[in-house]
């Protein structure tokens, strides 16, 4: 596992320089899903495969930004499904953006994925592992390598709250759950970047982050493999919860690699509010 950390690291390093000083433009093709495809999103891409490919430990890798699997070395232990550059499009106004990785066994299911990793490339650089030691954030100091600051966890209940989607397609009931926390108080933090709004929540210690199913996305907008699973293993690794409404992430079936499920992120009392709404619809 140490020698993907480190491919990690040395793919950020890279990748942190290219959001910084190369184009952020549209190039000529789309994704899998749909997404018209950065310049960025492909040549981060390419960083990673690249970082990865050596690695004996590695058997398959899968990408957001390309259609199927791509086989590395038969006797490999590893499955990664990675999304290399999420949240892209914030690039181009100098806002965070992330990289996610969800390192599984056997098949790219929630039960089977055995670490995951984040890192957030914004005024600092930083990665975030989740695996049978817990949850570890690390950060780019000037010698420009990572090192380990601290451990971190949720607390039961937060401040903060991250509501995706397009408002004007919630249910109505998925409205009254997000005034509910505005009512009970809670602050408005939302970047349209995943890994630097669940990072947030993360290091401040609590909070609910939300992309639910909407009248024009019922499945919700977020990738099981690429985005979903991970950071549910590292909210969950880190003491909160993570569901689709109703059945928590982790348990969830993957019929396609690119598959999108809606999902909530949190402490234990907000997941608690979007059980009791979600239950009855
Ligand atoms: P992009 O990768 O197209 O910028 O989308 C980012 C993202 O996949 C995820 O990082 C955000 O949480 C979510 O989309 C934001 O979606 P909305 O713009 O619909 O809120």
């Amino acid at each position: 596992m140490q020698e993907i950390y480190d491919a990690i690291q040395k793919s950020a390093i890279v990748i942190a320089e290219m959001i910084a000083h190369d184009d952020s433009g549209y190039s000529e093709n789309q994704n899998a899903t749909g997404d018209t495809q950065l310049e960025l999103d492909i040549r981060s891409d390419k960083v990673i495969e690249e970082a990865f490919a050596p690695l004996t430990s590695i058997k398959e890798l899968a990408s957001e930004e390309k259609e199927g699997p791509h086989p590395l070395h038969a006797g490999g232990k590893y499955l990664i499904g990675y999304d290399p550059l999420d949240g892209s499009s914030l690039a181009d106004v100098n806002l965070s953006v992330g990289s996610i990785f969800g390192i599984y066994e056997n098949d790219y299911s929630g039960k089977n994925l055995k670490a995951a990793v984040y890192v957030v490339y914004g005024p600092r650089i930083e990665m975030v592992t989740a695996d049978e030691n817990g949850v570890q954030l690390y950060r780019v100091a000037r010698d420009n390598r990572f090192h380990f600051i601290r451990k971190l966890s949720l607390g039961t209940q937060g401040k903060l709250n991250a509501p995706g989607g397009t408002q004007k397609n919630w249910a109505p009931w998925h409205k009254e759950l997000i005034d509910g926390f505005f009512a009970e108080g809670y602050r408005l933090r939302y970047s349209g970047g995943m890994v630097p709004d669940l990072h947030q929540i993360l290091i401040k210690g609590g909070g609910i982050f939300s992309y639910p199913g909407t009248s024009d996305v019922p499945k919700g907008k977020l990738r099981k493999v690429f985005e979903v699973f991970p950071f549910a293993f590292v909210y969950e690794k880190a003491g909160g919860e993570a569901i689709d409404g109703r059945q928590r992430l982790l348990d969830l079936e993957c019929a396609h690699i690119h598959d999108t499920t809606p999902c909530f992120f949190g402490s234990k009392e907000e997941i608690k509010k979007v059980r009791n709404v979600y239950a009855n619809h």
